[in-house]
């Protein structure tokens, strides 16, 4: 029976409630871009369906911008299609700005389970979505500016073009760890992230956030508030439990 060797962590509403902080970037962007689009919490829950920013706002484009409004006199922007990659790169300009300005906590118990399971000898990873630029603003304060010695493998947005709920980035960081998916467990926060884990064959724990509470989570090891009151003896017996 393989034993447990690593575990494999999600960033945005995994690590921390960041989700926030990019809606308020995306707006940012869109506003300092003098594109009339401006997003509201309860639309960017369904945006969210889409995973990579890029790819949100090229969704967002053909799917919720009217492009036969009359424009509004001499207002040619709802015909025009944004530069994503100049749009994005406002974006996590944006977003960097914000974190390191202000700062965000990681989400309970995240900081704790860190130091309990490198102290246990598990391995750690990262698998995520987003940039690598965006991960450093979210831990380097939390953590410290060695943060990313901490983790073994770091999977992301520019390592990973494919993003979830393809498991590309999933598959990517097995295949640099040198372990199995029996070997591992994924800790995620949506139903993206879960397909793409479970279609690497990993094993997930899902601690879901309020973007992402009405998620399906079906196929999920664990579905946890958080990670507070999880100990790294749980993890253990709930691994086993799943490739038993
Ligand atoms: C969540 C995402 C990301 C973020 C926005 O990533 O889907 O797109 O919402 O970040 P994770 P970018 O896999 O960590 O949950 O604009 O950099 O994509
Ligand atoms: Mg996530």
């Amino acid at each position: 029976m393989a034993h447990l060797q690593a575990l494999i962590f999600d960033v945005d509403g995994t690590l921390a409630d960041t989700e926030g902080a990019h809606l308020a970037a995306f707006n940012q962007a869109f506003a300092s871009a003098g594109l009339p689009w401006h997003w509201d919490e309860s639309l960017y829950v369904s945006l969210l369906d889409v995973s990579g920013g890029k790819e949100r706002m090229a969704h967002y484009l053909t799917n919720h911008v009217n492009r036969d409004e009359a424009p509004a006199s001499g207002d040619n922007t709802t015909a025009i299609t944004p530069d994503f990659d100049a749009l994005h790169a406002i974006k996590t300009t944006a977003y960097t700005q914000q974190m390191r300005a202000g700062g965000l906590a990681l989400r309970p118990g995240i900081e704790t389970m860190l130091a309990a399971a490198q102290k246990a000898g598990l391995r750690l990873a990262i698998a995520t979505t987003t940039t690598e630029s965006n991960i450093d603003a979210l831990l380097r304060p939390r953590l410290g500016p060695d943060w990313s010695q901490r983790f073994e493998v770091i999977e992301h947005a520019g390592t990973a073009p494919r993003k979830k709920p393809d498991p590309q980035v999933y598959r990517q960081t097995l295949q640099r760890l040198g372990l199995t998916a029996p070997e591992c467990l994924a800790i995620e926060d949506s139903a993206n992230g879960l397909q793409a884990a479970l279609g690497a064959g990993i094993a997930t724990i899902i601690t879901p956030n309020p973007f992402t509470a009405h998620h399906n989570f079906k196929g999920a090891l664990r579905i946890l508030p958080s990670l507070e009151r999880t100990a790294i003896a749980d993890l253990h017996r709930w691994h086993a439990d799943a490739i038993r």
